[in-house]
Parts: C-alpha cells; structure tokens; sequence
C-alpha cells in the first residue's frame, strides 16, 4: 500500500469513527433528555393539588384570613341512608357476651347462690375497677338480709340502688336531655369550642364526625379543625366525615367547614386560627380533633396543653369543653387513660365508644365513680348516626334487665 493510499485510509477510519462516536452522542442525548422529560411531567402531576391549595391559600390571604377551607379532595358524599335508629338498651345488649347480656343470663339462672357467684364474678372481669365492684358487692352481700339474698328481685333492686347512686350525682344533670346540644356547655357569645383529645384509635376523629352531623341536623353552624396534624391521613379521614355530617344536615340549615390548613404542623396554630375564624365569621360550634397520643408520652401531653392554652387566647373560656374519647374495649385502660388525661387538661366529659357489643360496658360506672367526669356520649356502631345521649337510668336498667 502506498503512503498516500494509508492517509487516505487513516482519514477515513478517523471520519468513520468521529461519525459513530456523533450516533452514540445523539441517541444518549435524547434518551437522557425523554427521561428527564418524563421524570419533570410526573413531578408536575405530583405537585398539581398542591400548586392549587397554594393559590386557594393565596387567595384566602387576600381576602384577609390565613387560611381557610383548603380542600384538597372534593369528593361529592350522598346523604347516608336514613336508618331505623335503635335504643341504647337494644344496642347494649346485642351481644351475649356483652356486661349487659352476661348479667342479664346470670340474674335468669334459678340456683340462687349461683347468681350471686356469677355476678361477682362479672363484675371482678367486667373492668368496672376493684374500688367500684367492691361497692356493689358491699350493697348485694351486707345490706341484704340472708334471706333477701335467695331473693333474686331484691339483689336487682340493691344493684339499682347502688349503681344509681354512683352515678346519680354527676349524670343526674343530664338525663332529660333530648338534644346532643344540651349535653354541651354553651358558650356566653361567640362560638362554642370543644377540644376532643384520647389515645390513638379510641374514636375521636368518627365521633367529631357523628357530634357534627347531630349540630348540622340541628341547624348549627360547625367549623371542624383538623388539628392531627400528626398523621398524613387525618385530614382526608376527618374530610370525609365532615363532608357526610354536611350531607345530613336539612338544606338550607346547617353548616359543615373543616378548617384544615396544610402548610403548618402545630397543633397549637390550627387550634388558634380556627378559633379565630370561628368567632370572625360567626360559627356556632369549633369541634377540633387532635392526634392520638398515649397518656404516658410527657411531651405529647405538653403539646395538648399549649394547645388547649392558645384558644384561650382568643375567647378566654375556651376550649367550653374537653372531652375524652374512650374505648369501652380498653376496660381499666380507659379508666388510667382518663385519670392522666384529667390531670393534664382538665376534662370536662367522655364520650365512651364500641359500646355495641362490649364485653366491658361496666367501665362506665367506674369512669363516674372514680373520675367524678361525666358520660355524655356513647358510640354504638361505626356508621355516622351511631351516637347516643347516655343516660343514666337507661343504662343501669339495660344492665339489670329492667
Ligand atoms: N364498633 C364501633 N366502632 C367504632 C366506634 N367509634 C369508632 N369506631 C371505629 O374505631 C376505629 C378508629 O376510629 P377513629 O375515629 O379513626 O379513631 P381516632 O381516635 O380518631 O384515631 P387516631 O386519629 O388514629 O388517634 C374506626 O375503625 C372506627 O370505625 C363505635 O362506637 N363502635
Ligand atoms: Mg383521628
């Protein structure tokens, strides 16, 4: 080969080579560049919802609030089927295995003595705490004459007398009531505000959800703060609830918002501005939900207080009331879980939830006697018309099968 034949071939491989290198540079190229076109439009879809809730937030500055309303799903909720509502006796003691139902077998059984056994025995697994079951076993075994013992009525009579009693002094106040608002105390001017607080998955967030759907079928005026700012879930949860309590409430009447600010993780904020809109914008009720937190976690108990402490803030008597959700399942649990929380925020009642079905009813009783907190509400069953007024009477003759 000649030397100028050799160039010509070195040109060529160099051209050769210089073309394939530009193909390989250019399909890298525009694969680089699809897939980061691709990862761009998905993160443009992710962050959709949130450039809207910004200029929803943007507005509402604008027209003066912080935030208010921001919805971030708007789901459209039928109104839930209206259903036969059934009594608190008939949803205690739907079960066998309930307090309710044990005690009621036991009082059926003809061998006397057996039934006194089996209902001390009830009462000893029924959570009632020891302080309180020794109370009623005092009544059945002392203030009984032998005689009277072998008489099943007068057994029932003294458990009345002495169930009652416990409960009488703090429930009393309460028993004609017929509406869920009578069971609140009212605020003097301005919105109402009741702080719900209890361990995680005891009922709080359903129960704001069956508390606000009765205010709304009353005609009231309910802004529902969504202060769980702790789990990414709640506010869609509470959402949902508040968009069913709306659906329940006569057009025209009542009125459901949820105030649910998503560019802040205090607590103690939400409870603030809520307030402060509740009272701008002339609600009835604020219903705040928290975070579920147990009763040991000092630092979490701090927080309920600061948040409790800001509403005050705002309208001095706030929050008009505390109330704990408790569930009946957690028996003596509840009991502790009540007395921490008492301690820490001053409770001004309960709302006892699961009651359907319970095995462990009698923590009523022992939450009266031993916390002096009254019962004002109790949940018996899942669906948003599942909340009753307790009361007391009814109660205790539901256990005796009066
Ligand atoms: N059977 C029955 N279930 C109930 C009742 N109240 C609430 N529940 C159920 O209990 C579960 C927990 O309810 P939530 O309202 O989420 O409880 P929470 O206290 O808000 O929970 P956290 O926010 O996680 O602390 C849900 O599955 C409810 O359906 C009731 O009265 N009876
Ligand atoms: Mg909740």
């Amino acid at each position: 080969m000649s030397e100028s034949h050799f160039d010509q071939m070195t040109y060529l491989m160099g051209f050769i080579f210089l073309l394939v290198l530009v193909i390989i540079g250019t399909i890298a190229f525009s694969i680089i560049q699809k897939r980061k076109l691709k990862k761009e439009t998905s993160a443009l879809k992710e962050k959709a919802p949130d450039e809207a809730r910004l200029d929803h937030l943007k507005s509402e500055i604008e027209k003066g609030l912080p935030y208010q309303n921001i919805k971030v799903i708007d789901v459209p909720v039928a109104a839930p089927a209206i259903e036969k509502e059934i009594s608190i006796a008939e949803a205690l003691v739907n079960t066998e295995a309930s307090f309710f139902g044990r005690i009621r077998k036991a009082f059926s059984n003809s061998d006397k003595a057996k039934v006194i056994d089996d209902i001390e025995e009830i009462l000893y697994t029924s959570d009632l705490g020891p302080q309180t079951v020794e109370k009623l076993l005092d009544v059945v075994k002392s203030e009984l004459s032998s005689k009277e013992l072998g008489d099943i009525s007068s057994v029932k009579q003294a458990l009345q007398r002495e169930m009652t009693e416990i409960l009488e002094p703090i429930q009393a106040g309460f028993e004609g009531h017929i509406k869920l608002q009578q069971q609140i105390h009212q605020a003097a001017t301005g919105p109402t505000v009741l702080m719900i607080v209890g361990v995680n998955g005891a009922g709080k967030t359903t129960s704001i959800g069956k508390i606000t759907s009765q205010l709304a079928q009353d005609g009231q005026k309910v802004l529902v703060a969504a202060g769980d700012t702790f789990r990414a879930a709640a506010g869609n949860q509470l959402k949902m609830w508040t968009d069913r309590a709306q659906a329940t409430a006569e057009s025209g009447k009542g009125e459901v918002e949820i105030f649910w600010p998503t560019n802040t993780t205090d607590p103690s904020a939400v409870a603030f501005d809520a307030v402060q809109k509740a009272k701008a914008q002339n609600f009835d009720y604020v219903i705040l939900d928290t975070a579920g937190r147990l009763h040991t976690q000092v630092n979490l108990m701090d927080e309920l207080k600061k948040v409790k402490r800001v509403m005050a803030k705002v309208i001095a008597e706030a929050p008009h009331e505390t109330w704990i959700v408790l569930d009946a399942n957690s028996g003596q649990n509840a009991l502790m879980q009540a007395k921490e929380f008492h301690q820490a925020l001053t409770l001004s009642g309960v709302v006892l939830t699961k009651m359907d079905g319970t095995a462990k009813g009698g923590v009523a009783l022992g939450l009266v006697d031993q916390l002096q907190i009254p019962i004002k509400l109790i949940g018996i069953g899942e669906k948003i018309t599942d909340l009753r007024l307790f009361k007391h009477t009814e109660y205790v003759n539901s256990i005796l099968g009066l």
